[in-house]
């Protein structure tokens, strides 16, 4: 059996629920992480010594690095498919997975924390700005990619997609992203594509919390 822990508000916690769906897998999530705790246990920790979510068991193989898991599902049920064999191709949307874990995750974070995860009365607008600032450039880079790319990976659905799409959704739900169809229209365009995949409700159609 599939089994994933973490809850549903965490970025890395949709993607691995995502790629199980998008593959058409059966699998049971139990929540944690947060308020749900639970990652602080021995059990837990003897499961990722990280205590953090999302961690996967499967048949008991457990794995714990959300594009690490997304990867291992598309190589096992998706192999020449979501997980390209063409090594160029493979590398190509391995190389956006870890753009998104290294590069445009770390300059939106602190936006996200700020705005959804601290109270009012705590917020911290130069982190925020700052957060705003470094995150700008990466999104008119991403915008440059989609103008060439169909999909992140080249001209068909990839597991490059799901982190990216779970990155999107989480900074257009920010509130300083009203019009971001004006300043990004190539993002805008996929990511449509993403929330008109049926695999992807449940996971992109989620509010912020
Ligand atoms: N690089 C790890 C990061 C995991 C991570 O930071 N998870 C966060 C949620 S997005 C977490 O566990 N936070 C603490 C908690 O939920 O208790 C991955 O991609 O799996």
């Amino acid at each position: 059996m599939l089994k994933f822990w973490g809850r549903m508000s965490s970025i890395n916690v949709k993607k691995v629920v995502w790629a199980a769906q998008e593959l058409g897998l059966a699998f049971e999530r139990a929540d944690a992480g947060l308020h749900f705790g639970l990652t602080k246990t021995p059990t837990y920790l003897g499961m990722n010594p990280n205590a953090l979510v999302p961690v996967m068991d499967d048949d008991g193989f457990v794995l714990w690095e959300s594009n690490a898991i997304v990867r291992y599902l598309c190589a096992k049920h998706s192999l020449g498919n979501f997980y390209p064999l063409d090594l160029p191709q493979r590398f190509h949307a391995e190389r956006w997975m870890d753009w998104q874990q290294t590069a445009i995750n770390p300059a939106g974070r602190d936006a996200f924390i700020q705005w959804v995860r601290t109270p009012l009365e705590q917020r911290d607008s130069g982190l925020i700005a700052r957060s705003l600032a470094a995150t700008a450039p990466k999104l008119g880079l991403l915008d440059s990619h989609l103008a060439q790319s169909a999909f992140m990976g080249g001209g068909q659905f990839t597991m490059a997609d799901i982190p990216m799409g779970c990155e999107i959704q989480r900074w257009w739900g920010l509130p300083h992203a009203q019009t971001p169809a004006l300043a990004y229209p190539h993002i805008t365009r996929w990511y449509t594509q993403m929330r008109a995949r049926p695999a992807s409700q449940g996971v992109l159609d989620l509010t912020l919390a």
